[in-house]
């Protein structure tokens, strides 16, 4: 049986990386994708080291459309068949009131929360549609489900993903493509010091004290969800630290 290829956009850094060494673990093929192209190649060495994984690196930001889809369709033919996609590249961007917002903030989540994703997603279900099969895994947050303080244009790009996670469902049910949202609570990854554009100290405090998820823990999610029998879509799942609560409520000791 030849083997399967899963896309995972934003395998630079967190999530994304530990999706593809998690992938690659199981023996999948990989096709990784984000800006910082120095990390896939790295994280590509690796992984053919520890696994014998064969990877393709794409330099792309998903949310320049042009750019996604040439990128994507210049591949050789077979990494375009993707069984799953891991639409996990996100961010989130300054937290605050929203009469206070940075619009470029906005714009930057915005951008690549949803129209991002759903770039991405255009480009790669259209094959998955053609063969009937695929799985497309989408990572939301507990973001998309309750809304906090400060979290208003985050909030909303997840509750967008949550949304569209729906609609996918729909869509697509009668070309048999699995869909499922994994919406992690706080993960210790890069995120922060994204949020906080470079603020480590601040960044550091939201993992003060707490024992956060690891981006490990989502990434054996993802892979539970992709390794279900073929009759069985796992459609959402809510992952949480122990001492997490709701988005706002968690414990410190
Ligand atoms: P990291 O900052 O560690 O990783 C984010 C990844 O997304 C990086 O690989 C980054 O790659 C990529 N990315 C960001 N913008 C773009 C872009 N425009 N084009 C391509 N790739 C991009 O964060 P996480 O791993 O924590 O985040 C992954 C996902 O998980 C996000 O969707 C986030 O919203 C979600 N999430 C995170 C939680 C957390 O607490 N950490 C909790 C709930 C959900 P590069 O910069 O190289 O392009
Ligand atoms: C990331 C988790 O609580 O900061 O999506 O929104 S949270």
């Amino acid at each position: 049986m030849s083997k399967k290829t899963v896309f995972i956009t934003g395998a630079s850094a967190g999530i994304g990386e530990a999706c593809a060494r998690t992938f690659a673990r199981e023996g999948y093929d990989l096709l990784l994708a984000a800006r910082r192209i120095d990390r896939l190649e790295a994280l590509a060495a690796q992984l053919m080291h520890d696994f014998g994984t064969s990877a393709y690196t794409l330099a792309l930001d998903v949310r320049d459309a042009d750019e996604v889809s040439t990128a994507f369709n210049n591949i050789p033919e077979h990494w375009r068949q993707v069984d799953v996609l891991v639409n996990n590249a996100g961010l989130s961007q300054g937290l605050d009131p929203i009469y206070e917002g940075d619009i470029g903030d906005w714009d930057r989540m915005i951008d690549t929360n949803i129209k991002g994703l759903l770039y991405i997603t255009r480009t790669v279900v259209p094959g998955m549609v053609a063969r009937k099969q695929g799985h497309i895994i989408n990572i939301g947050s507990i973001a998309a489900k309750e809304v906090y303080p400060k979290g208003n244009v985050y909030c909303a790009t997840k509750h967008a993903v949550d949304a569209l996670t729906q609609g996918m469902r729909i869509d697509l049910l009668d070309k048999h493509i699995k869909v499922t949202a994994i919406h992690p609570g706080m993960v210790e990854t890069e995120f922060s010091e994204v949020r906080f554009k470079g603020d480590t100290e601040r960044a550091a405090a939201v993992y003060d004290r707490i024992a956060p998820l690891l981006a490990e823990d989502i990434a054996e999610a993802a892979w539970f969800a992709a390794s279900r029998p073929k009759h069985v879509n796992v459609n959402d799942m809510v992952i949480m630290p122990t001492m997490q609560a709701t988005a706002t409520i968690a414990i410190r000791e």
